[in-house]
């Protein structure tokens, strides 16, 4: 259909659409930066899909019980903030429009969920938010099978551009939620055939309807330009069961009478002539930024549709029980609960007593053996190393088509997928994801990695195989600097807890923050209990401590982590033996070390004693406190890995690559 039998056709609807078009076209501009193309594009499509379908009330961003849209095509944000603003958000003001993509302004480049309450997560680095929506379908299927239908029943619309489906996360998206048949997720593919870089053709020619359908989705279409045909669409994609595709065939930069369909409409502004020419096709006459009341209107009703839903929803709410109420709130709200904290507790003072010499992801498993059962909302899973990563406790039950009960996910061979889903289990609510892979594959995870941490979404990763002590599997498998990667990223915690005890304190404190996501590294090899002496504070929360203090004058201090603590007990054994006195500092997370204040931090590393420090991965990251924290050059020598690892039983790696307790001592004797 032309433009001018669609505005014929459907007036209202038009300027509607126009509406959202123009702030489009006008916040680009007056950005001098930005996206036009995409909202311009798919403007119809979200028109009908607030005006007649999504669940939503703009008053209550939060409300539990409503439908999530995630603007997958995170650089189209203008399309977001337009569709907030004009359906009555309390955040998005026109003044806000208009400080697009500037400082201080809510309306970020792309749209940011710790800005806006209504923005569901952060998209932008394509592909990403396909990946969360899954996760989000999963939580609230999970919600659905614990707190009822009444309670729980939403779907998760997802918009996503030809850019989202390329990128190689979206396959292992599709690939999961179509195993899974999640029938409440629905994409909405802006299926406009341009990319940066020209034609879609210059660089695919996947059939992507095929593919869809080949993982078990429903694939539907529609023209994304017609009103009726996009209703009719989305009415089918809410009957069908699986998750459906719905193939919208666009035109980017609609109405822009030389840069629509063309690359050129993509990411910049399109220029005052050629906007002044698309509000003639339009027949949008008013101003920048102006809404004329009527059709001011008609989108704050859209914005308020939900209401009575909502007020329905409040009252089955009231009419639970307060026991089973409270939890539901509880879990949406994201503490943990208070159970978590004697559970732990009680776990390190038999596991104290018992002492058991067993390796880090085992003791893991132990410890979320008592975790699962005191945190009911938790939701682990591994990316087909369940066996290996001892993610996957008695009783847990595997979530699957069959049982939406289950807490256990068998995300596949999909590590990007894992943590993209498990950032959407975290963002829908009600949910504490954990999964886990072998350590060194955070690479192929990093992309959401990332993003659970800009976000701040506790997010646990479980990962084992931590360094070359897992042996026989070789360099492919051994990491070295994935422990400098993680620790540089911000609003990260790694652990590398160095026994049992260190690791129950490292799952309580990932599973007590509500704003950051924690790297669990844990060894493949066996661990002896170094902290026999029970104590019930968290020693771990301060990230290092003296774990063994000199017994004669002090004259070095080692530092360790994770498996390297006991060699580093080791090595003060034997220099103690030739009277020199040596402190054994424990160091399982070093951001949290990092932010306790300076009296602590001397206490623990005083100036004076020769520093050594030893970890089976590359020095970087503690060159902090060899040379910074009070340290010297010339006092301070590190044990650890300066290339690749190799194949070979641990213990011939680690006498190999000289990471040993006499050599730990050696160094220490040759800096004194
Ligand atoms: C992971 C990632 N890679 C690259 C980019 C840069 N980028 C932003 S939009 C885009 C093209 C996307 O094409 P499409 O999804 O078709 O969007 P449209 O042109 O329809 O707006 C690219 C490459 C990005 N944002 N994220």
């Amino acid at each position: 259909m032309d433009i001018a039998t669609l505005r014929a056709t459907y007036p209202d609807h038009w300027m509607k659409a126009a509406a959202l078009r123009a702030l489009a076209m006008d916040a680009v501009q007056a950005a001098n930066s930005g996206h036009p193309g995409l909202p311009m594009g798919m403007a119809d499509v979200v028109t009908v899909l607030f005006e007649k379908h999504l669940k939503f009330d703009a008053s209550a961003p939060h409300w539990p019980d409503r439908d999530r849209f995630i603007l997958s095509a995170g650089h189209g944000s203008m399309l977001i903030y337009g569709l907030l603003h004009l359906c009555g958000d309390a955040q998005i003001t026109l003044d806000q429009i208009k400080a697009f993509r500037q400082w201080g302004a809510l309306t970020a480049g792309h749209p940011e969920n710790f800005l806006v309450d209504a923005i569901e997560t952060t998209t932008g680095p394509l592909g990403q938010g396909i990946a969360n929506a899954v996760g989000m379908a999963i939580a609230e299927q999970s919600l659905q099978a614990r707190f009822g239908k009444k309670i729980v029943d939403h779907r998760t619309w997802v918009l996503a551009g030809d850019g989202c489906l390329m990128e190689g996360i979206s396959q292992e998206a599709i690939g999961l939620a179509g195993m899974q048949q999640l029938s409440n997720l629905i994409v909405l593919w802006d299926n406009n055939d341009i990319t940066i870089d020209g034609r879609v053709s210059v660089s695919d020619r996947t059939d992507q309807r095929a593919r869809f359908a080949a993982s078990g989705w429903t694939v539907l279409h529609c023209d994304g330009h017609d009103p009726a045909d996009i209703d009719r669409a989305l009415t089918a994609a809410k009957e069908a069961s699986g998750p459906v595709l719905v193939d919208c065939k666009t035109i980017i930069g609609f109405g822009a009478p030389t840069k629509a369909d063309s690359y050129q409409a993509h990411g910049s502004p399109l220029g005052d002539k050629e906007i002044a020419a698309t509000r003639e096709v339009y027949g949008w006459p008013h101003a920048p930024f102006e809404i004329p009341a009527e059709i001011a209107a008609a989108w704050k009703a859209i914005g308020k549709r939900g209401a009575a839903d909502r007020a329905e929803w409040q009252e089955r709410l009231s009419a639970l029980s307060a026991n089973k109420r409270d939890e539901f709130l509880r879990q949406m709200a994201g503490g943990a609960p208070k159970k978590l904290a004697a559970a732990i507790r009680g776990f390190k003072k038999a596991q104290s007593a018992a002492a058991p010499k067993v390796a880090t992801r085992k003791a893991s498993e132990m410890v979320l053996g008592a975790v699962n059962d005191a945190v009911p909302e938790t939701i682990g899973g591994s990316a087909d190393l369940t066996g290996s990563n001892l993610t996957k406790t008695a009783d847990l039950g595997v979530f699957g088509p069959g049982n939406r009960k289950g807490r256990y996910v068998h995300y596949g061979i999909r590590e990007h997928g894992m943590a993209a889903a498990m950032n959407g289990l975290w963002l829908h609510g009600g949910v504490r994801p954990y999964g886990g892979t072998f350590f060194c594959f955070t690479d192929y995870a990093r992309g959401a990695m990332r993003l659970s941490a800009l976000m701040g979404a506790p997010v646990v990763y479980v990962m084992t195989h931590d360094s070359i002590g897992l042996g026989e599997d070789g360099p492919t498998h051994q990491p070295v600097e994935h422990l400098a990667i993680c620790r540089a990223t911000p609003n990260t915690w790694t652990f590398r807890p160095a026994d049992i005890i260190e690791t129950a304190e490292a799952w309580e404190l990932a599973l007590s923050t509500s704003d950051t996501p924690s790297v669990l590294a844990l060894s493949r090899q066996n661990l002896p209990t170094l902290r026999t002496a029970h104590s019930n504070q968290n020693l771990s929360a301060k990230g290092a401590y003296v774990l063994a203090e000199a017994t004669g004058k002090r004259q070095a201090i080692l530092m360790a982590s994770g498996s390297e603590v006991e060699m580093a007990m080791n090595a003060r054994a034997a220099l103690e033996a030739e009277g020199i006195g040596t402190r054994v500092v424990s160091v399982p997370c070093m951001e949290l070390f990092v932010a306790q204040d300076e009296a602590y931090r001397r206490k623990v590393l005083p100036a004076g004693p020769v520093r050594v420090a030893v970890e089976a991965a590359v020095r970087m990251p503690w060159d902090r406190f060899l040379l910074g924290e009070r340290g010297k050059e010339a006092k301070a020598g590190f044990v650890g890995m300066e290339g690749f690892g190799a194949s070979a039983p641990a213990e011939r790696l680690y006498a190999e690559f000289g990471i040993t307790a006499e050599a730990v001592a050696e160094k220490v004797k040759a800096l004194l």
